[in-house]
């Protein structure tokens, strides 16, 4: 009985805790291929990680934080849809030259937030496509994020090792000149084009597989292209260019509620931080751009101290898939990596549904809001939507954001409030999956990793079986495959798993 009431007690703590509309700014931090055991807070010893720790010290520090997808594309489509990117095919890796794939008119993050009365930015990696059918890189750029419901943009179109490495500010490439057009494409332009394969010896950092195309800035890229050269960034400024972008509109805007996504590329390959960060670690470039992105954190940080904001701004870190070593080049992530592990205890990485591939950091601040400490519940960067929409007091069209949950209240740390019961994981097409139900993971595995990226240097055998079944918290790691001695549960969950497939949509 008396737990019956305490029960009731919270559950109308938690609705009236909710109920009024709250409009702080939001600031979302996503980084590129960040592991779980790649920050401080989250175990790391060989790197240092102060502002992201201090974010989580005095924040809410996730430990079953996912991302919804191993690769950045999918991950990046759920965050801003609210739907699982398996639903809409062709939302694998986009290509140098590949359409804008959240059409205009769909329901995003952006644009439920500016009906709250937003202003809102992305700011840094983009990769979900710009142009319909495809881009065009010397006249307007459209659609994209403005027709999505973002106010500004500033972006690096697809990945830092995909071409054209060029920045798009609103509809145009920056610092184009009309008489040295822009041309992309994925075939040599001509014979006598130079390339990672043709001028191998004169790259200043390797290729391992792929990225052998065109060369910029002394490193092999994927596709070709020609021009631009006025527009064309170096990678060493790119954390210096989003950082000063983010501060700078932060302050501009400080007056409305604002809504900015900072997509930071690091720790993405080629994996080449600024000159003053190169060497700060002993775990060679992957281990310097993770300083990287936590010195870009702690500008925003200060930014947004120094707006007085503090109180009034919420701000999320995640990152858009797991960890991986050599993704393309050789940069040392292997040879350096000594005792650090990037998947913390989990399995597999980028590319994989083991935990390792989309369990990631995740931490919620929002201080004199948000009780600091550590949450076990399980929240997914695909519930940003229908979370910040129930925050803000806005409502969702049935047909929109498909698979995001309301977990605000957990994100807020309220106790007793409950995370996802349950949560799918894609690869980068949705080949493979994983269901987690509670402590439970069904793994659903179609095709063995044909990648040629080394995701991690602990040694877990291919299990083979088409479904395997774990128990996360006893086996962390997935190791000791349990569904031959489960076969009901394991029945249950493929009739789960089959459901979210097959149902349209998730949305309670
Ligand atoms: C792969 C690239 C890899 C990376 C990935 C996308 C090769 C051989 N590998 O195809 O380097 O760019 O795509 O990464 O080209 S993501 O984080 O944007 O999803
Ligand atoms: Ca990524």
């Amino acid at each position: 009985m008396m737990i019956r009431v305490a029960l009731l007690g919270l559950t109308f703590l938690t609705c009236s805790l909710l109920k009024a509309a709250e409009t702080p700014n939001i600031i979302v931090i996503m980084a590129d291929d960040l592991g779980y055991g790649d920050l401080g807070c989250y175990g790391a010893k060989t790197v240092k990680t102060p502002h992201l720790d201090q974010l989580a010290r005095e924040g809410l520090r996730f430990t079953s934080g996912y991302c919804s997808a191993s690769t950045c594309t999918p991950t990046r489509f759920s965050l801003l849809t609210g739907t699982y990117a398996f639903r809409q095919k062709g939302t694998g890796v986009a290509p140098p030259n590949g359409p804008a794939l959240i059409k205009p008119g769909t329901e995003t993050l952006a644009s439920l937030l500016k009906r709250a009365g937003y202003t809102t930015a992305v700011v840094g990696k983009w990769h979900l496509g710009l142009g319909d059918p495809k881009p065009d890189w010397n006249g307007e750029l459209k659609p994209g994020p403005l027709e999505i419901g973002f106010d500004h943009c500033l972006l690096l179109p697809t990945t830092n090792d995909r071409v054209p490495q060029v920045y798009v500010d609103d509809h145009h490439v920056r610092n184009l000149e009309a008489d040295d057009p822009l041309r992309v494409g994925d075939k040599a332009p001509s014979p006598d084009h130079p390339t990672g394969i043709t001028h191998r010896s004169t790259l200043r950092m390797n290729w391992t597989h792929g990225h052998n195309q065109t060369i910029h800035n002394g490193i092999g890229r994927i596709g070709f292209y020609t021009g631009g050269q006025s527009a064309r960034f170096r990678d060493e400024d790119l954390a210096d260019t989003w950082t000063q972008e983010a501060t700078q509109w932060i302050t501009t805007h400080r007056k409305q509620p604002f809504f900015l996504f900072f997509a930071s590329h690091d720790i993405h390959v080629p994996r080449m931080p600024h000159e003053r960060f190169q060497g700060s670690t002993a775990l060679g470039f992957r281990g310097d751009a993770i300083v990287e992105f936590d010195w870009s954190v702690g500008a925003i940080v200060k930014a947004v101290k120094q707006n007085d904001l503090q109180s009034k701004t919420l701000i999320l870190i995640c990152s858009d898939n797991g960890p991986v070593l050599d993704d393309g080049y050789v940069d040392d992530a292997v040879e350096k990596l000594g005792n650090h592990q990037p998947a913390g205890p989990f399995s597999g990485g980028k590319y994989s549904v083991l935990e390792g591939g989309t369990r990631t950091p995740f931490i919620v601040h929002w201080p004199g809001r948000i009780q600091p400490g550590v949450s076990n519940e399980v929240v997914c960067t695909i519930d940003l939507a229908a979370s910040l929409a129930s925050l803000t007091g806005v409502s969702l069209p049935k047909e929109a954001c498909l698979d995001s949950h309301n977990v605000m209240p957990a994100l807020l740390g309220i106790p007793g409030a409950k995370g996802r019961d349950h949560l799918l994981q894609q690869d980068n097409n949705g080949t493979n999956l994983g269901l987690r139900m509670g402590e439970w993971k069904l793994v659903r595995l179609k095709q063995k990793g044909a990648s040629k990226a080394v995701v991690s240097m602990q040694k877990r055998d291919e299990k083979s079986g088409a479904y395997q079944l774990y128990h996360l918290s006893e086996d962390p790691a997935e190791q000791k495959d349990l569904s031959a001695e489960q076969p009901e549960r394991v029945e249950a969950m493929i009739a789960k798993m089959n459901a979210i497939l097959n149902q349209g949509s998730t949305r309670p």
